[in-house]
Order: structure tokens, then C-alpha cells, then sequence
């Protein structure tokens, strides 16, 4: 099993890494040990299924999370103060530390050390937050890997991925596996497939004649200050449920699609097909999920809701989970349209983007105005496809142009988008950017 490499870095030639080191010297008056980074990532298709077990398709984009660091034995972590003997992550109170804390906190107890080394850290990033791009996980992947090296532990990239999901959730908030699959198993020059159960990452070839090109809606979710998201994830967990009682099947035992359709030995169109015929477009009231599943409320809680769905009314399973199936369906037919390389795969891959973007929409509700005008503006301006990114809300639309329009298309939503707003029109370059598949996590010497 692969490890995370070493490298070299000089901070003479890299200004970044030189910038992050003085200012690691004027915090602390010596040199850091080593540096350690993870990347964000760009989803390019497979939205909300990570966590319903089934396979998505990112790559890692240039942007990251730097830390500098040196250890000691004080067994504190400075940065911000704080006792790493004592880590309490504070879930009413969302702050971008508390990541950090997730991966310090998940290393340590996944390794079982007994006295954690002190750390004198300084974190960089320059992954736009809350814009889809996964720098919460970056930070969640990077400030486990610091610690792993700072106490002496060596896991696997999966291992390390696999860990850093977990602990994620420290959070609150119940996400899949893809981020932190990313951030570690990413290589340069190349997307990837992840599936999950048990975790593995194939090579994606993309097409040479296409440009990924990311935009940022600059409307701001905080994913783990608001409850959006784990409410499609009990939703889903309840439609799988009630599909697997209405089948005979023990419904306590499932909680994810991809499980309750293996069990039932089913393909994703006939799951959309079992979705039509056993669960009713209107929402469902609590009581009446009550009653399929033949549960007190107090039972349903336990059996499946997570702590800030407790008050929710009412689901919406049949949309949920069309979407989750049909997703997960297009995922696979993007993986072999990059490997089947037919004369007209880009036009393939672009409608299946785009179908992507209507489904999350329409049927998972996961988009807003902003990035719904922003996604049409890119079409508009030559995308080939275009889609929200990432949990969605708000955040970044990730688009597919042809390479040798890429100029045009920048120069056309640059105009229709961010021109025509004040507060937009000064930060374009830093919210509109084409991307190449970039590599994963790292720790350098210098
Ligand atoms: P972002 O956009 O980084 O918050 C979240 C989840 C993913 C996945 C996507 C939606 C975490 C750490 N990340 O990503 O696992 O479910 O939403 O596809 O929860
Ligand atoms: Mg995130």
C-alpha cells in the first residue's frame, strides 16, 4: 500500500513556501521541521452519492493547504493555544480551526498515541472556502498528516483517507469519502474514479480537446453551520430504508442506496424504476415514515437521523433518491466515455454535466439562483457542459470548454457574471480559473 511521499521544496525558488517560512520564523524565532500539503478538489460529475456508496469522479486542482511545522513535547498545539491532551471540537461553533482539530484529534486516536508530540504550526491555504472546493477537507487531510508525521506513525494513503472521512464527521456534518480520497490518492495530469466500500481510485483519462474551467458563484454556505446537507443525507437514508422494508428486506441494517440495491440485486435503471413504484413524489411527514417503518419518533431518531435533523418535518424521498440513482448512473457512463474515446465524447460528456446540474437542481434541490445564472451563462459562453461543484448551495460551477475557447468563454462570463456586479468585478481572476488535475497530499523537507 502507497504512502504519502517526501519531497523537496526551496523555499528560494517556491515564494510561497519562502512566505510561509518567514512567517513561521517571526511566530516562533527558528525554522519549521517540514511542511505538509493537501489539495482541494474539483468534483467533475456524481453529486451527493459519495455518501449513498457509490462512486464519483473528481480531481485535485492546484490550490491547497500548507502547513509549516516544528514538534516539541509540550504536547500543545500552538497556532491557536490549546491543549492536545484535551481536544474538544465545538459543533454550535463553526470555525476553521475545528478541521484542523478533526485531523489532529482522528490521527491520534486512530493510531492510539498515548502522548501526543506538541506542534508549533502555521497554516496557509489558498482553496476559496465554502465555494465546493473541498478546503475543509484539505485542512482535515493536512492536519492529519502533520500529526502523523510529528508522532512517528506511517499509514497508507488510504488509510489516511478512510481516517480523515471518519473524522470529518466530528463536524456534524455526515459527508461521504471523496474529498479526503482525493486529497490523498490524487496524481498529476490525471481525474479519477473513487468507489468506495472497500475505497479504490482508478486513472480518468480526459479528453486533450477540453479545458475544465471553475467559477465561483460567491454565494457562501457554511455547510456545518446549517443543516442542509445532512438533511439530504437522512433523506436518502430513510428512502433506502423504507425501499428496503417495502422489499422484505431487515431495513434496519441499511442505511446507504448502494447497499439496498445490491441487496436487491438491482441495476441503477431499475432502481429508478423501484423508486417510481414504491415511493409517492409528495413529501413525507415524519408520522408517515413513522408508520411504514413502524417506529416511535424516538425510534426514528436513532435508527436514522443525526443530531440537527431531530426537528425536520418533512422528507422528500422520491426526488432524493431519483437523483442519487440517475447520478450515480451518469458517473459511470462519463468513466467509459472517457475510455471508449468516441469521435463525439466531448459533446457526450457535456450533456451528461449538464443533466448532472438539472438533476441537482431540480430533484436534490442542492443549487441557488446565483449558481443556476451562473451555470447558464456558461453554457451560454460555450461550455460544452456546465455544473454546481461540491455540496452546492452556493459555491463554484465547474465547466467543460473546448481548448481553444477558452479565452472567449473566460472573457464572456467575466462580463456577463462578475461585470455586472461591484463587488464581484474586482476579484475575477481569483474566482474564475481554468484547472488541470492536479497531485495529492505531500510532506517536504527542505
Ligand atoms: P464539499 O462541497 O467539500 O462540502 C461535500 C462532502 C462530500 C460530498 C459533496 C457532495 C464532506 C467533507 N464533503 O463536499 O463528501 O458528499 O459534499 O457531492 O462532507
Ligand atoms: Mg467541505
Amino acid at each position: 500500500m502507497e504512502n504519502v511521499p517526501v519531497g523537496k521544496v526551496s523555499v528560494e525558488i517556491n515564494s510561497r513556501y519562502g512566505r510561509i517560512k518567514d512567517k513561521f520564523m517571526g511566530s516562533y524565532g527558528k525554522k519549521p521541521d517540514y511542511y505538509a500539503r493537501a489539495s482541494g478538489r474539483v468534483n467533475l460529475i456524481g453529486e451527493h452519492i459519495d455518501y449513498c456508496g457509490y462512486s464519483v469522479l473528481p480531481m485535485a486542482i492546484e490550490q491547497d493547504v500548507v502547513i509549516a511545522v516544528s514538534s516539541n513535547d509540550s504536547g500543545r498545539l500552538q497556532m491557536f493555544e490549546c491543549d492536545i491532551n484535551d481536544l474538544s471540537i465545538n459543533k454550535e461553533k463553526p470555525v476553521w480551526h475545528n478541521y484542523f482539530l478533526c485531523g489532529l484529534k482522528g490521527l491520534l486516536e486512530h493510531c492510539k498515541v498515548t502522548s501526543p508530540k506538541g506542534l508549533q504550526c502555521v497554516v496557509d491555504g489558498t482553496i476559496p472556502k465554502s465555494a465546493g472546493l473541498s478546503s475543509s477537507s484539505a485542512l482535515v487531510c493536512c492536519a492529519a498528516l502533520v500529526t502523523m508525521h510529528a508522532n512517528g506513525q506511517a499509514l497508507s494513503k488510504k488509510e489516511l483517507s478512510d481516517m480523515c472521512a471518519h473524522c470529518e464527521r466530528f463536524i456534524g456534518t455526515e459527508g461521504g469519502g471523496m474529498d479526503q480520497a482525493i486529497s490523498f490518492m490524487a496524481n498529476k495530469g490525471t481525474a479519477k474514479l473513487i468507489e468506495f466500500n472497500p475505497l479504490k481510485s482508478t486513472d480518468v483519462e480526459l479528453p486533450e480537446d477540453v479545458v475544465f474551467v471553475i467559477s465561483n458563484s460567491c454565494v457562501e454556505l457554511n455547510k456545518a453551520a446549517t443543516s442542509h446537507f445532512n438533511i439530504r443525507v437522512v433523506e436518502c437514508r430513510l428512502a433506502s430504508q423504507i425501499i428496503a422494508k417495502t422489499k422484505g428486506l431487515k431495513w434496519r441494517e441499511f442505511k446507504r442506496f448502494a447497499d439496498v440495491q445490491k441487496a436487491l440485486g438491482l441495476t441503477l435503471d431499475e432502481a429508478v424504476n423501484v423508486v417510481k413504484e414504491i415511493l409517492h413524489q409528495e413529501p413525507y411527514t415524519k408520522e408517515e415514515v413513522c408508520g411504514i417503518l413502524e417506529v416511535t419518533a424516538d425510534e426514528l431518531a436513532q435508527t436514522s437521523l443525526s443530531a440537527n435533523t431531530l426537528d425536520v418535518k418533512t422528507f422528500k424521498l422520491h426526488d432524493r433518491a431519483t437523483h442519487v440513482f440517475s447520478e450515480a448512473n451518469r458517473v459511470l457512463q462519463f468513466k467509459k466515455t472517457c475510455d471508449l474515446k468516441p469521435a463525439d465524447a466531448s459533446v457526450v460528456l457535456g450533456n451528461l454535466m449538464k443533466d448532472s446540474h438539472t438533476s441537482c437542481r431540480d430533484l436534490y434541490q442542492c443549487s441557488c439562483d446565483d449558481l443556476d445564472r451562473l451555470v447558464d451563462i456558461c453554457c451560454q459562453s460555450g461550455a460544452l457542459g456546465s455544473r454546481l461543484t461540491g455540496a452546492g448551495w452556493g459555491g463554484c460551477a465547474v465547466s467543460m470548454v473546448p481548448a481553444n475557447q477558452v479565452d472567449s468563454f473566460i472573457k464572456s462570463v467575466t462580463e456577463k457574471y462578475y461585470g455586472k456586479d461591484d463587488r464581484l468585478k474586482e476579484k475575477v481572476t481569483e474566482n474564475l480559473f481554468a484547472t488541470q488535475p492536479g497531485g495529492g497530499a505531500a510532506i517536504y523537507l527542505e
